[in-house]
């Protein structure tokens, strides 16, 4: 674990001088097209008000101490702003949180998560990991009793742009994997290229297979989430419902939403 002192001057740096920010992009249920959760993804204000992508900050952090820093901030940040929807009458709608693999190995997240989650009086079980880097995990048989005892909080653990090069079927037989997130670079192609729709049917079908669930990311056609529904899949992500957005325009969503259910 890196010390606690360096990582606390890391985040101070991070957060304070980048102007950091957490949007929030809904996963929706492929059927009733209801929010199901919303995975959190780091931005960066700039100067001119616009809001773009954090690479340059992520990219920097991934080799040092920095890293824990910037997911602790991420984390908290993702749960007060949970708790915050949840207490406005949104209880079941989780939050999905990218971590690195480094976390398992080293991060000691499993005590972090716990105190993070107890500081914000949220339920752990509000909260699903994205991995999406999971070959990187050195140490694979200590990082399955790490996950198992996640797993024993309530926590979902999902394999992230599942397909691409850094997280494969591998990973499936090892893993105690909750759910998929079948990578927008084979749904791209599933109206018109009939290798894309076959590859990714099969992924559906293999993710129902061993128990986990399943989220199209990437989907910005209707014509592909019609595809999709046809095959079960049973969360969607992606333009065609909705893009990134900030917290508030999130829970205006959620209020929305609320607003026109039937009483
Ligand atoms: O790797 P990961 O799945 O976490 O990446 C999510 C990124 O993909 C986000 O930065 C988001 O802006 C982008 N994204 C989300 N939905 C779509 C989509 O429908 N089309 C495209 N092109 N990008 C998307
Ligand atoms: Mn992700």
């Amino acid at each position: 674990m890196a010390d606690p002192e360096v990582a606390q001057a890391a985040l101070e740096r991070a957060t304070e001088q980048r102007n950091l920010l957490l949007v929030y992009q809904p996963i929706h249920e492929a059927r009733t097209r209801k929010v199901h959760s919303a995975e959190a993804l780091l931005r960066q204000w700039r100067e001119s008000g616009e809001i773009r992508e954090a690479s340059v900050i992520t990219e920097a952090a991934e080799e040092g101490p920095e890293l824990f820093a910037l997911d602790s901030w991420c984390l908290r940040t993702a749960y007060s702003d949970a708790a915050h929807w949840q207490s406005h009458g949104a209880p079941d709608v989780r939050i999905n949180v990218n971590l690195s693999p480094r976390e398992f190995q080293e991060g000691n997240v499993h005590s972090r998560l716990q105190k993070l989650v107890a500081g914000c009086g949220i339920d752990t079980h509000t909260i699903n990991l994205e991995i999406t880097e999971v070959s990187q995990i050195e140490k694979p048989e200590e990082t399955v009793e790490v996950l198992n005892e996640l797993k024993k909080l309530g926590i979902e653990l999902w394999l992230d742009d599942f397909g691409t090069g850094h997280s494969s079927i591998t990973h499936l037989q090892r893993f105690p994997v909750d759910g998929l997130k079948i990578s927008g670079e084979f749904v791209k192609g599933i109206v018109k290229d009939k290798r894309s729709r076959e590859i990714t049917r099969a992924l559906v079908a293999l993710g129902h297979n061993i128990g986990a669930k399943v989220v199209a990311e990437g989907i910005e056609k209707k014509d592909q989430l019609d595809l999709l529904l046809e095959w079960g899949c049973d969360y969607i992500q992606g333009f065609l419902y909705s893009k990134p957005m900030t917290v508030d325009e999130f829970e205006k969503l959620l209020s929305g939403e609320r607003a026109s259910r039937p009483q």
